[in-house]
C-alpha cells in the first residue's frame, strides 16, 4: 500500500434475485458487490465483475437497507468512513469466499448490458480496494486478458464452474483513443503479444500505455457525453454516480 491515500469510486453492482442458498440470510435486503475503480467514466463498458476464487469476503451491513460484499479489510476502512450500520464497526451477516460469488447475476450502473455475471480473476489483490473489480475489457488490459483466458480455455471455465452463458461474448467499445482505436486494451494486448492474465510485466506496460492516453486523448463513444473528452467528463460522471446513490467514494 502506498503512502499517498488513494481515492476510489465504489460501484454498487446489485445482486439480482433469486439469491443462491449461501446468500439466504440476506433475503429482503439490497445486496451489492462493491467494486473499486479509478475509471468511473468507463462504466458503460462493464461486461462482468471479477472476484478472487480463494479470496475471503463478507456481506457487511452498510446501512439499514444496504449490504456490501467485499473484503473485511475494506469493510473496516468503510466503517471508519461512516459506511457501516454500526458506527465505526463492520457488521458481517455472512462470511463468503470468491467461489460463492462466481455466477451471481448483477445489475450495474451505466452498463449497456442489463445483466452481467461475477467471474473468476486470479490476479486480484485482497489488500487493495474491495477485492471486487468491475470488468471493462475495452479499456482495461487486466480485464481484457482475464476475459481472454476464460474464453479461450474451457478447462479454466470448468475448474471454476463457469457456465458458458455467463461469459460475455462481446466487448463494448466506449472510448476512442486516436492511436489505439475503439478497443484500446485489446489493441495494446495484441500489439505487446500478451499471453495471459499472469503476464505481469507486459500487462504493467499495457496499463501504462492505455491509462495515460485514455485520459488525455480519449473521447466518449457512448452515453450522455458522447463526443466529449474523457478528461472533461470523468469528474461529471463520477459526481452523478455518487449523487444518484449508485456509487460511493472510498479512500485507503
Ligand atoms: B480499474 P491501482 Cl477501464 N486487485 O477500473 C487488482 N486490481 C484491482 C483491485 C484489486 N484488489 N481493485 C481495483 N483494481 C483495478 C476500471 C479500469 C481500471 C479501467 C482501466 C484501468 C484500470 C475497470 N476495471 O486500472 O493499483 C481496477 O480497475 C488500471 C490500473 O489502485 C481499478 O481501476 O492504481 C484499478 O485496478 C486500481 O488500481
Amino acid at each position: 500500500e502506498g503512502v499517498q491515500p488513494q481515492e476510489y469510486t465504489l460501484i454498487k453492482m446489485e445482486v439480482v434475485q433469486p439469491f443462491p442458498l449461501k446468500l439466504g440470510p440476506l433475503e429482503g435486503k439490497r445486496v451489492f458487490l462493491a467494486a473499486a475503480t479509478l475509471r468511473p467514466e468507463t462504466m458503460y463498458g462493464q461486461t462482468n465483475a471479477w472476484v478472487l476464487p480463494d479470496g475471503k469476503y463478507g456481506a457487511y451491513e452498510i446501512s439499514e437497507t444496504d449490504v456490501f460484499i467485499l473484503t473485511k479489510r475494506a469493510a473496516l476502512n468503510l466503517a471508519y468512513q461512516n459506511f457501516s450500520k454500526i458506527p465505526q464497526k463492520p457488521s458481517c451477516l455472512v462470511e463468503l469466499t470468491g467461489y460463492d460469488l462466481i455466477g451471481l447475476a448483477l445489475r450495474s450502473p451505466l452498463a449497456v448490458n442489463e445483466i452481467i455475471y461475477a467471474l473468476p480473476m486470479l490476479t486480484i489483490l485482497t489488500n487493495k480496494g474491495t477485492g471486487i473489480v468491475t470488468s471493462v475489457p475495452s479499456d482495461a488490459p487486466d480485464d481484457y486478458m482475464a476475459l481472454h483466458d476464460l474464453t479461450a480455455k474451457p478447462a479454466l471455465r470448468a475448474k471454476y464452474g463457469v457456465k458458458d452463458e455467463w461469459v460475455p461474448s462481446e466487448i463494448v467499445p466506449i472510448i476512442n483513443i486516436p492511436e489505439f482505436g475503439d478497443k484500446a486494451a485489446e489493441k495494446v494486448c495484441l500489439d505487446l503479444k500478451i499471453k495471459s492474465q499472469n503476464d505481469k510485466d507486459k500487462l504493467a506496460e499495457a496499463k501504462r500505455l492505455t491509462y495515460l492516453k485514455g485520459f488525455t486523448e480519449g473521447t466518449m463513444l457512448i452515453g450522455e457525453f458522447v463526443g466529449r473528452k474523457v478528461q472533461e467528463i470523468k469528474p461529471i460522471i463520477k459526481g452523478k454516480l455518487i449523487e444518484s446513490g449508485e456509487a460511493i467514494l472510498y479512500s485507503e
